[in-house]
């Protein structure tokens, strides 16, 4: 391609980012555009897939076959949208093999937050409550990114995340307004999720790499602090309701700002986590290595299954 190409080209896709108009897979975008777009939604489905294991941790252990049924139906979600992101992914010339690859060597990201070990049942609320809803808060304006399989694939993610999040603010509640050594139980749990759950937005914007340029391409709409300050203007009427208290001695409103203040996040531990010295990382990846190896077996089938009927000759009525 001459360099005048390359500039018609470039011009064309800043102007259709300006213009706020979708860029979809066959259209021509920078390598770095596509480079970041990989990196984070990989990032995500990789987030989605790990994420089943602390809650999953529980379906054995739910204490009535209603919430088995609504944790069950949770985390088979997580897997869908798993699916869908790193369909999303593939769009953009990778394979998810290639992904898988990089999630099992280590090279590839997910959230800090599933690192953290779920002790009772009262985390699978404030995993609902708090990680669902900091993932809500992240995902919505997502719906609006620049990419187009990306945002689609957001919209749905984000109405079954809005479910998620409710199920674990009533299975909150009900703990809260249970007996005293259940409502000590929910507060044990939201005084473990807390700190992390504001972990999830990522780095602080002065430390962010990638956030100027991912909201130039509108990829990201706000950056990780506002977020994160969004979240916590969200929580702190929730906990009033639900009768909980943050664990944070320096929340408090500002009437100035019209938000709240809150206390200094320990980015050290986050640092930690990301680095693989969390309470549970080196569990969370050798599980999911050995899934993936234990279920070689089904991908065999269902390629050889594939295979079968794209060579079988098809009935009368069109069915193969
Ligand atoms: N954990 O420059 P930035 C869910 C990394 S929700 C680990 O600010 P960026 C639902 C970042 O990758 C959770 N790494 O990066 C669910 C980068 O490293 P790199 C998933 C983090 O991309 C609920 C470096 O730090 N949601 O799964 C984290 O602009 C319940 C510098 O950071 C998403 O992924 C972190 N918390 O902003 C499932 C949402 N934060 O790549 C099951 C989509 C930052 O250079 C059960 N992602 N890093 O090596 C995003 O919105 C963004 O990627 C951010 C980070 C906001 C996470």
């Amino acid at each position: 391609m001459s360099p005048t190409d390359e500039a018609a080209l470039q011009s064309a896709f800043d102007a259709a980012i300006g213009a706020d108009e979708r860029i979809e897979p066959r259209d021509w975008m920078p390598d770095g555009y596509r480079a970041t777009l990989i990196r984070q939604i990989a990032q995500h489905a990789h987030s989605e897939i790990i994420g089943m294991q602390p809650e999953a941790n529980w379906i054995t252990r739910a204490p009535s076959l209603r919430r088995k049924a609504i944790l069950m139906a949770k985390v088979q979600d997580e897997a869908g949208h798993g699916l869908y992101l790193y369909s999303a992914a593939e769009t953009l010339g990778v394979s998810r093999d290639e992904l898988l690859d990089k999630l099992h060597s280590g090279r590839q990201k997910y959230s800090s937050i599933f690192n953290y070990p779920t002790l009772t049942w009262a985390d699978v609320g404030a995993i609902g409550w708090l990680v669902d809803g900091a993932a809500i808060t992240n995902q919505v304006p997502l719906c609006r990114c620049s990419y187009g399989p990306y945002a689609r694939a957001m919209v749905r993610v984000c109405k079954e995340e809005s479910f998620h999040q409710r199920q674990g603010y009533e299975l909150l509640l009900a703990l809260s307004r249970g007996t005293p050594a259940q409502h000590a139980m929910a507060q044990d749990a939201v005084d473990r999720w807390w700190w992390p759950s504001l972990m999830m937005f990522g780095p602080p914007d002065a430390e962010s790499a990638h956030s100027a340029q991912s909201m130039a391409w509108k990829i990201k709409r706000h950056g990780n602090d506002e977020l994160r300050q969004r979240f916590v203007d969200i929580c702190v009427p929730q906990a009033e309701a639900l009768g909980l208290t943050l664990p944070d001695p320096d929340l408090r409103w500002n009437e100035e700002r019209g938000s709240h203040d809150f206390g200094e996040i320990d980015w050290s531990e986050f640092q930690q986590v990301l680095k693989g010295n969390g309470p549970c990382n080196e569990q969370r990846i050798s599980q999911r290595r050995r899934a993936h190896e234990e279920g070689a077996w089904v991908r065999e089938a269902a390629a050889a299954y594939a295979r079968k009927r794209a060579a079988a000759p098809s009935n009368e009525d069109g069915r193969r």
